[in-house]
């Protein structure tokens, strides 16, 4: 797999059927109109800006068990995953734009398809690793990453709409940053599998920059990979990004978010991220709305190499073919 960033994808993902609340649809317009495209076209590099992908409204997609439009959201994320897959075989660092957090099976996967050594950094108040047996809620957004775990196989129902994703991804491969809602199954199979990850409080006790340096020596020290950065908005704090729909209090600062970003933007390594959880409809005024949007483009502006100190956009390196 080759990463470098000559060019940049964008792809919007305008779906919400993960979770129970509408609206989290309209995320991709919302961060278009705060002028993400703008923004990244002061880069040096062209921006390809796919536009958003239509998915449609199936009938009786029925609950499995509790977990609610599961044919839904395997259709979604499997149109998502061939997509990804598209622009990252062409060349592009791919930025999805969500859309709820469930998508990240399909991008993550449509990644790992063209990069298998692949690495996932998830920013987020929650680990969505819940599997539909552990799931309080049943919402398929609290379980993308269990859908990815190989350790996770045989703990994983047959959903319907899901035969076309098999685990493809180790649990040595994966940190979290920023967890502060972690329900009790998860906490079992963050311990099990022995998964690093670093809750708030971990943040507090180390400081942002320690985190980031435990985070790369433990997924790059053996070897320079391709990262994955799925970055869900509900990681900020909710006085930055009110605009989602389950912000938990103490979350990241904007100062701490963006020190996330650019240190993976200097790793020279990022692929593919996804920017999701931005619901425009839960925005208690039109303020909060473009406040939450318009931090998602400092997120993804940052992650591709805008720089607080100024000067030009460093060039990425090229991984070589193993
Ligand atoms: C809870 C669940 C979640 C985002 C909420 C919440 C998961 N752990 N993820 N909001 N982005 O339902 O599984
Ligand atoms: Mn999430
Ligand atoms: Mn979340
Ligand atoms: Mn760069």
């Amino acid at each position: 797999c080759q990463t470098r960033t000559r060019s940049v994808a964008v792809l919007g993902a305008p779906f919400s059927k993960g979770q129970k609340r509408r609206g989290v649809e309209r995320g991709p317009k919302a961060i278009r109109d705060a002028g993400l495209i703008e923004r990244l076209s002061n880069f040096d590099y062209p921006v390809h800006d796919f536009g958003d992908l239509s998915f449609q409204n199936l009938e009786n997609d029925e609950p499995y068990l509790q977990v609610p439009s599961p044919r839904s959201v395997g259709r979604a994320t499997n149109m998502l995953s061939e997509a990804v897959s598209n622009a990252v075989a062409a060349g592009h660092t791919t930025v999805m734009l969500g859309g709820d957090h469930s998508l990240a099976i399909g991008s993550v996967e449509g990644h790992a398809r063209q990069c298998p050594d692949l690495c996932l950094i998830w920013v987020d108040a929650h680990a969505d690793i819940n599997t539909p047996l552990t799931s309080p809620s049943g919402n398929l957004h609290g379980q993308s990453v269990a859908f990815m775990l190989k350790e996770l196989q045989n703990k994983m129902p047959e959903l319907p709409g899901f035969s076309w994703v098999q685990p493809f991804l180790s649990a040595k491969d994966l940190v979290y940053i920023g967890l502060r809602d972690v329900d009790p199954g998860e906490y079992d199979i963050l311990k099990d599998l022995g998964i690093q990850y670093f809750t708030m409080r971990d943040i507090d006790r180390l400081g942002i920059q320690r985190v980031m340096e435990v985070t790369f020596d433990h997924l790059l020290s053996r070897k320079q990979r391709p990262i994955h950065l799925s970055f869900d908005i509900d990681a900020m704090d909710p006085s930055l990004a009110p605009a989602t729909g389950t912000p938990v209090n103490g979350g990241l600062t904007y100062r701490e978010g963006i020190w996330i970003t650019e240190e993976i933007h200097n790793t020279g390594l990022l692929s593919v991220m996804d920017l999701v959880e931005v619901n425009p409809v839960l925005g208690a005024s039109p303020e909060a709305v473009e406040m939450t949007a318009s931090l998602a483009v400092d997120v993804i502006a940052s992650s591709l190499g805008q720089s607080r100190e100024g000067g030009p956009i460093a060039q990425t390196q090229t991984l070589k073919d193993d």
